[in-house]
């Protein structure tokens, strides 16, 4: 077939060019506009959804599962063999950062202190100072991370609790699921899964950088468990109990995760 010139498509003038780019200019800022405008709609929709649920242990509860799941994947992977990093003790700070003083009340008086570990129902054990300070003694240069974000690298020293469950035959106690530890009002208190808590790292301390905890840091006895964040280092130890069930956790209550583990 013969094709006419008419018929021919005739090259776009350089105004119809323009103008094609144009409308397509304007129809591409539509389109945006309208997805901008979509998402704004989806993220306030998305945020109430969260809102609506229920809180669970200071979170809504798709966060808190978020939280849950992750702690499946810690539990599996922290085993004996993962030690926390150590360093010389000539790598510590001197000026140990003091850090949360919840259950530090100024009305304390550490002459009167015990440690009271309660074994069973009416059957509880009180230690000195001393009684503890008799038991193997174990040190530790280790990098203590704070979950707000800083870390610091400092000297501790104490029983670890393995050899102090051996030496007061608490294998029963520890054969439980979690120990429970909290200060002597009450105020401050922490769970720990009972793998952590017999960790060759984990610690009930009485020095640090040689000398006795100071009393901001802990004294007579606080927790140093280098593979967790430092919101479970428990300062200042009242009572000691053992546990099938998950111990009530300061900052657990408060929206962070429970194992806390790095
Ligand atoms: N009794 C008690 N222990 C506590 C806290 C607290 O507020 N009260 N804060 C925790 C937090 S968040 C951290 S980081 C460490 C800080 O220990 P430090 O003060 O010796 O640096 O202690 C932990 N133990
Ligand atoms: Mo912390």
């Amino acid at each position: 077939m013969e094709q006419s010139a008419a018929e021919q498509p005739s090259p776009p003038t350089p105004e119809q060019q323009e103008r094609a780019l144009e409308r397509e200019i304007r129809r591409r800022t539509i389109v945006s506009f309208i997805l901008f405008f979509l998402l704004g709609v989806a993220a306030v929709m998305g945020f109430r959804w969260l809102k609506g649920h229920p809180q669970d242990a200071g979170v809504q509860a798709p966060l808190r599962s978020v939280l849950n799941a992750n702690e499946k994947i810690f539990d599996k992977t922290l085993s004996d063999g993962h030690l926390a990093k150590t360093y010389p003790v000539s790598a510590a700070a001197t000026h140990v950062r003091v850090n949360g003083d919840v259950g530090m009340s100024p009305n304390f008086d550490p002459n009167t202190w015990k440690l009271r570990v309660i074994r069973a129902a009416r059957d509880t054990l009180f230690l000195t100072l001393k009684d503890i300070q008799q038991l193997p003694k174990t040190e530790i240069v280790f990098d203590f991370k704070c979950i707000e974000g800083w870390s610091q690298v400092t000297h501790w020293a104490g029983v670890k609790f393995s050899d102090f469950v051996k030496q007061y035959h608490l294998d029963a106690q520890a054969a439980m699921k979690y120990v429970g530890l909290r200060t002597p009002d009450s105020a401050y208190y922490v769970g720990i899964d009972m793998p952590s808590a017999l960790h060759p790292q984990t610690l009930l301390c009485y020095e640090m950088n040689g000398k006795p905890l100071p009393l901001n840091q802990g004294y007579p006895l606080r927790l140093i468990i280098p593979v967790k964040y430092g919101i479970k280092s428990i300062k200042r130890i009242g009572t000691m109990y053992f546990s099938d069930q998950r111990p009530p956790d300061y900052w657990f209550e408060r929206g962070y995760d429970y194992f806390s583990g790095l």
